[in-house]
């Protein structure tokens, strides 16, 4: 046994005091026992087991259903190396405030403790981390999402390193609530909450915010980002890389089938959240998924949006917060069809349309990866795929086209810590608000976004061929508000000019903002647009840009003096050629 890692669960136990303390293995045995134990005791419901084998529904407490940025912290000794883009608590300071509130925490239950591999069992890359819970629905879940038990031991003992977060639901009481990450001690503390990205503490505080600041220190990326392969009619197979806010599509671009009927394109899935990024000895950027499971948004899955996914979570899937058909079967808004009468909504109650939604708007399933069905067969290639393009979307109902291409690295570097998106359920606060999300990261660095985007310019300058940067918006909307692009399996239509792009070749036009497709630059022999739909899709609204250049920088403004030059001189660069346009 590690004697850290002994040291660490014997204090942890002494401050939190669980009646029992389970060491995960990760077996299937031990998932099923999970199981077993939340139908007991009611924090799982079975679902139909004829038509929905091994699935079952999680009902969260009502106030615990999203993320919960407000109360999510970075500590760093010195505030401004948390920047403004975080939450900053003194080290000192959070760990007196959640001593107290982790002291007898665990009291009457069992402590989980759960050693779990990010990344492909034998990459360079993986990394090991362990956290301790008192809910059984975090371990079924990490179960799903990571690689549990001899894969994170077996690095271990050759590595001696892990990061260790420790968890407790405590009385899940939104006053109590923090989500705590100390990035220079590499650890996270988090109380209150049993939220995906709150509580299953490998995703988004260890993948993304522990793992952005690591990444910073050693030369790679942590990044929000989707993970595809391309493979085009002859074969061949590009990689990309997409950024999306959260809750804004990411899971059904990463499992996209083709509606391109005329054309054999096929998208497969590496990765639908989560990215680690490396220059190998070529110069050449590779992509690891350090996630083993998908943690998707269920509200608006169907099988037009996303047939995969529909059959994927036809089996062994933990659902939570949907609502429940009589039949035993779950339900949600976008599902294809409507709720039968008695259907139960999220949070138990008869349902009738005018409560409002059936099933909470970021209500979620847990499933493997490897039931994906386009899952690809490099999804956990210990070398990770080379990425030859890097896609930003969000969403944005007005000014950003369908799709451009950034001018080189450096402009699409601005292009991504620039990047405007309007605000979704996936966390606690208004919806529909425009944001700046750089690289649709805003929730999930664990630093100053200054030092973040030096980091980005750096690693560009140490890439070989760095990949094309590109900025997409499925989500263009009319004046009477219409979407005006059909989205889904139709974006594959712009995945192949982006394809064609990389190859030199693909129609665009040079415009102040960067390369934008012309209007027959992509293919849309079969769709139904409306008339004038592409010119307007791919036309540059230019007091639209205007203004979002200044909330560029509004949002650069308080970083100061660390923000780096050369994002000032893109910025410099973008104004004037706007204003000469
Ligand atoms: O934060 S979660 O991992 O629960 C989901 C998301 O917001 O992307
Ligand atoms: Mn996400």
């Amino acid at each position: 046994m590690n004697p850290k890692l002994r040291q660490w669960v014997d204090e942890s136990v002494r401050l939190t005091k669980p009646e029992k303390i389970h060491w995960c293995d990760g077996s299937d045995a031990e998932y099923r026992g999970l199981i077993q134990l939340m139908l007991k005791d009611g924090t799982l419901i079975e679902l139909n087991q004829q038509t929905y084998p091994g699935c079952y529904l999680h009902r969260s407490n009502p106030n615990d259903v999203a993320r919960t940025e407000g109360l999510t912290f970075i500590c760093t000794k010195k505030k401004d190396d948390a920047g403004p883009n975080n939450n900053w608590m003194d080290p000192a300071e959070a760990k007196a405030k959640l001593t107290k509130l982790f002291d007898g925490s665990m009291k009457g239950r069992t402590m989980y403790v759960i050693p779990y591999l990010m990344g492909p069992s034998g990459s360079a890359y993986s990394k090991v981390g362990v956290e301790l819970t008192d809910s059984p629905y975090v371990a079924a879940n990490m179960h799903v999402m990571t690689r549990v038990g001899k894969p994170a031991f077996d690095r271990l003992d050759r590595t001696g390193e892990f990061v260790p977060g420790l968890h407790s639901l405590a009385d899940v009481n939104p006053e109590r609530r923090f989500i705590m990450h100390f990035p220079e001690e590499k650890l996270v503390w988090s109380i209150g909450s049993g939220y995906g990205g709150n509580a299953l503490l490998g995703k988004k505080c260890f993948a993304l915010r522990l793992a952005s600041y690591m990444a910073k220190e050693q030369g790679w990326m942590a990044e929000h980002m989707l993970i595809i392969g391309l493979t085009d009619p002859g074969g061949r197979t590009t990689y990309m890389l997409g950024a999306f806010p959260s809750a804004s599509g990411k899971t059904n671009l990463a499992m996209m089938v083709s509606a391109f009927e005329s054309q054999d394109y096929k998208v497969s899935t590496v990765g639908d959240d989560i990215a680690w990024l490396h220059i190998d000895d070529e110069g050449q950027l590779r992509a690891i998924n350090p996630e083993a499971g998908f943690f998707g948004v269920v509200p608006g899955t169907n099988v037009q949006s996303n047939p995969v996914a529909m059959e994927m979570i036809r089996s062994n899937t933990i659902f939570t917060n949907v609502a429940m058909t009589p039949n035993r079967e779950p339900w949600w808004e976008g599902i294809g069809y409507d709720a039968p009468a008695g259907t139960l909504d999220w949070q138990g109650r008869f349902w009738n349309s005018e409560m409002g939604k059936a099933a909470h708007p970021n209500s979620r399933f847990t499933t493997p990866a490897k039931a994906c069905k386009t899952i690809s067969p490099r999804w956990d290639d210990p070398q990770g795929v080379p990425i030859s393009a890097i896609i930003f979307g969000s969403r944005r109902s007005s000014v950003v086209p369908l799709a451009f291409q950034s001018f080189t690295w450096k402009n699409g570097v601005l292009m991504g810590a620039g990047m405007g998106a309007e605000t979704t359920a996936a966390a606690t606060g208004a919806v529909g608000v425009v944001r700046r999300d750089p690289m649709a990261m805003l929730p999930f660095c664990g630093y100053t976004m200054a030092d973040y985007f030096g980091h980005w310019l750096a690693m560009g300058k140490r890439m070989n061929k760095p990949p094309l940067i590109f900025r997409v918006n499925w989500f263009r909307k009319d004046n009477g508000g219409k979407f005006l692009w059909p989205g889904y399996g139709e974006n594959i239509r712009v995945l192949k000019w982006i394809l064609e792009r990389i190859d030199g070749k693909g129609k665009a036009r040079e415009t102040p903002i960067g390369y934008f497709p012309t209007p027959d630059a992509i293919d849309t022999t079969g769709l139904k647009l409306a008339a004038g739909a592409m010119e307007e899709l791919t036309a540059l609204d230019k007091p639209g840009w205007l203004k979002g250049a200044d909330s560029m920088k509004e949002f650069f403004d308080p970083f100061g003096s660390r923000m780096p030059k050369e994002i000032w001189y893109e910025h410099e660069q973008l104004c004037k050629r706007l204003h000469a346009f």
